[in-house]
């Protein structure tokens, strides 16, 4: 017997990952393996060590549903989260369906067998009727090509790869890039550091962040009466979720949000010269809304300097900037956000006919309720093509998709269908109305371009309206929208 086949091959083990293999066993599905291309599962929980790194959205909504958690704070730092990924391994008995160190080459579907073939980069090759990918949509970081970079002698690394061998205390350290990361190592590094230069090249819309530690009398009554922590979780869904009536292109909505992150730059910096320098021209939400409570504070310390004039180069010994100022730093952290829009599955698809995905997708990707693509049958990608969220829980998505997958999985069992896929009509039809949608948001009339978009200004990465629409577009798979074998 083939040892390497399978029912269904998952690639990545964080969220994405986790959250099928879970649904999987609840459906008595117990025939999948899961590739992982790290050391360690976890996914972006267990890459992203930066200092300083935690989840933008209150911890109680960023779980699964159905797996609350003993949340020690409402805004969950990295080794809690990844604690969190953790126990849920330990919890459902996932661990020994987790291969590491398995970095997939290639996916390509085999017609005549109806089934996935799935090549690693140590040689191995999995093959399974059915692959789910959860490599996740911010998985391939994006440093970008500035002049001289290979020649810095100094140390540097992207802040999802961050070097916990070099001890940055005491020495002069410039972090280019002022997005969701920046504002979180920043105020991490800069009380240890000798000299901080923060390198500008657009300024990003920043609001407080409502944290605070959750109290052990909360934690206890959350356990007690875990009733009370469900009725928080839908609470925040909903607070959260009324933020989209703005990035929808509300103008009365935005005008509060505006105005409200215009009065905590006020409040919180002193130099209306700073002041301005922090201020963006573009719509709030256009780019992604930032929070923190100690970002601009960092920017003022005595050893920070908020660099905005442009990088002309990067110097064996540091930067040259276009104002013709050298400065000099031991370490560069590239804050500069990953390859999102394009290229965001890293190993070529080939579905029928040979069929690359990624040529498929040469006008920017898109998928059917951003998991199922016509020609790439019995292929599911969470987190897909505009399924992204920029006001509330990914995780809210992740299951919403599954539902669908789930539904397709056991029909696959119960008809014994050896291959869906979604009608080509019915995916242009889906995505016609997402770019529809999409041209009355923040995010295509704000003013920016944002990771969001491709080079070309299409968004494909975020869904355009209401995340419970999303849910109910994804509950069952519709039959009549789908080819069967
Ligand atoms: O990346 P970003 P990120 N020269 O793309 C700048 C998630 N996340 O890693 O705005 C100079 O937001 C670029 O400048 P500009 C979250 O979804 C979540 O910070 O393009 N600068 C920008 O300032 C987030 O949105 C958490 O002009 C250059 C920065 O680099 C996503 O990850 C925490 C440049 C990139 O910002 C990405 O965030 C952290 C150049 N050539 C991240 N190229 C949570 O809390 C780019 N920049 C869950």
């Amino acid at each position: 017997m083939d040892k390497n086949r399978y029912e269904v091959i998952i690639i990545g083990s964080g969220f994405g990952g986790i959250a099928t293999a879970i649904k999987l066993q609840e459906a008595g599905i117990h025939d999948y393996v899961i590739l992982e291309r790290a050391p360690e599962p976890g996914g972006t929980w267990w890459q992203n060590t930066y200092p300083g790194a935690a989840v933008d959205v209150q911890s109680p909504l960023y779980c699964l549903k159905h797996e609350p958690y003993d949340w020690s704070r409402m805004f969950a730092l990295q080794p809690e989260i990844l604690a969190y990924t953790n126990h849920l391994l330990d919890k459902h008995r996932l661990r020994n369906k987790i291969q590491c160190n398995q970095e997939v080459t290639a996916a390509t579907y085999d017609e005549q067998k109806h089934c996935w073939q799935v090549a690693t980069a140590s040689d191995r090759l999995f093959t399974a009727p059915v692959l789910v990918n959860a490599s996740g949509i911010l998985s391939q970081p994006a440093i970008p090509d500035i002049p001289g970079r290979q020649q810095f002698q100094g140390a540097s690394f992207h802040t999802s790869q961050w070097n916990h061998d070099f001890d940055y205390k005491g020495k002069r350290v410039a972090v280019i890039g002022t997005g969701a990361s920046a504002v979180q190592v920043v105020p991490a590094i800069a009380p240890q550091v000798a000299q901080l230069y923060v390198l500008q090249r657009t300024p990003h819309w920043l609001l407080p962040r409502p944290d605070r530690v959750i109290p052990k009398w909360e934690r206890q009554l959350y356990k007690k009466v875990p009733l009370v922590q469900r009725l928080v979780r839908e609470w925040l869904y909903w607070k959260l979720e009324a933020r989209m009536i703005a990035f929808k292109g509300n103008q009365a909505a935005l005008r509060f949000f505006r105005n409200k992150a215009l009065r905590y730059i006020k409040k919180q910096v002193k130099d209306p010269a700073l002041r301005q320098k922090l201020t963006p021209d573009f719509m709030l939400g256009c780019k992604r809304v930032l929070l923190s409570n100690d970002y601009y504070p960092a920017l003022q310390r005595e050893n920070v300097r908020l660099v905005t004039g442009g990088i002309e180069r990067i110097t064996p010994t540091g930067i040259q900037t276009k104002q013709g100022e050298h400065l000099e730093v031991d370490l560069i952290v590239w804050a500069t956000g990953f390859h999102a829009a394009e290229d965001n599955i890293p190993y070529p698809v080939r579905g029928r006919q040979g069929l690359l995905l990624q040529d498929y997708w040469q006008d920017g990707a898109h998928a059917y309720i951003g998991t199922a693509i016509p020609h790439f049958p019995n292929f599911f990608i969470l987190a897909g093509p505009n399924t992204g969220i920029g006001h509330t829980s990914a995780l809210h998505i992740i299951e919403s998709q599954l539902n669908y997958v789930m539904d397709v999985l056991l029909k696959m069992r119960q008809y014994g269908w050896q291959s869906i896929e979604v009608k080509e009509e019915i995916e242009q039809i889906y995505n016609q109305w997402v770019q529809e949608k999409m041209q009355k948001t923040v995010w295509q009339t704000g003013g920016c371009h944002s990771w969001y978009q491709t080079a070309d200004g299409k968004n494909t990465t975020l869904y355009p309206t209401y995340s419970f629409l999303f849910r109910k577009a994804t509950a069952r798979m519709k039959e009549a929208d789908h080819l069967v074998e």
